[in-house]
């Protein structure tokens, strides 16, 4: 019996080792952290040139002043030479779910490419990767699809970057702007005329109704 309540024991906390560190996430009750590297250096650095302290905040409150949009990043462009160490503290002022999502990274030290810090409502959180040597422009977003879509996007360049990203707020139009045609062709000024017409015979006949009622009750 106490071989077996050991062997449980011991199942339970391997279980419960691997679900906390699964993929270098770390994880509890107000977010998690994916990918975490503050040492280990990409092939291309001998060092690490410089320690970069980013502190970015997401709400709905920053998108007010663009139309159309619902959530975004209170800075969108940031700037690291390359071998950084960026140390990321990422500042939630919603109630709702917000992620500091990093993608680009070399797929040998970060799987998929990427690195990121969610937090499930109000809080902050500090997480640190270090960019390779190479000019790159990263891309960041907030990985809920609609946030993304109303605004929660921003840029890394390290280095010179590669460019501009598109769609960043207050920086870059966006590759497939939102467009509300309106074609006015000529049955379009017809139905206005017509419609101005029946007002104003309509208004007439009112106002003719309402002078004999007036004079009747006189
Ligand atoms: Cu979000």
């Amino acid at each position: 019996m106490k071989t077996l309540l050991l062997l449980l024991s011991l199942l339970s906390s391997t279980a419960t080792y691997s679900a906390m560190n699964h993929g270098g996430m770390i994880m509890d009750e107000t977010g998690m952290i994916m990918n975490h590297n503050p040492d280990k250096l990409p092939k291309d650095c001998k060092e690490i040139s410089k320690d970069v302290d980013i502190t970015i905040r997401g709400s709905h409150k920053y998108a007010l002043d663009f139309n159309g949009k619902m959530f975004t990043y209170d800075k969108r462009d940031w700037q690291a030479p390359g071998c950084a160490r960026i140390n990321v503290t990422f500042i939630n002022e919603d109630d709702i779910r917000h992620q500091f999502m990093l993608h680009g990274l070399p797929g040998y030290m970060y799987p998929e490419g990427m690195f990121s810090i969610e937090l499930y409502g109000k809080g902050q959180k500090t997480a640190s990767f270090i960019v390779p040597a190479r000019d790159h422009t990263y891309y960041i977003h907030c990985e809920v699809s609609t946030h993304t879509e109303k605004g929660m996007k921003a840029q890394l360049k390290v280095g010179k970057g590669t460019g501009d990203l598109s769609s960043i707020l207050g920086l870059t139009a966006p590759l497939t702007p939102d467009i509300y045609p309106i074609n006015n062709d000529r049955y379009t000024w017809f139905a206005l005329a017509v419609s101005i017409l029946m007002g104003a015979l309509l208004i007439g006949w009112l106002s003719k109704v309402l002078a004999k009622k007036m004079k009747k009750s006189s």
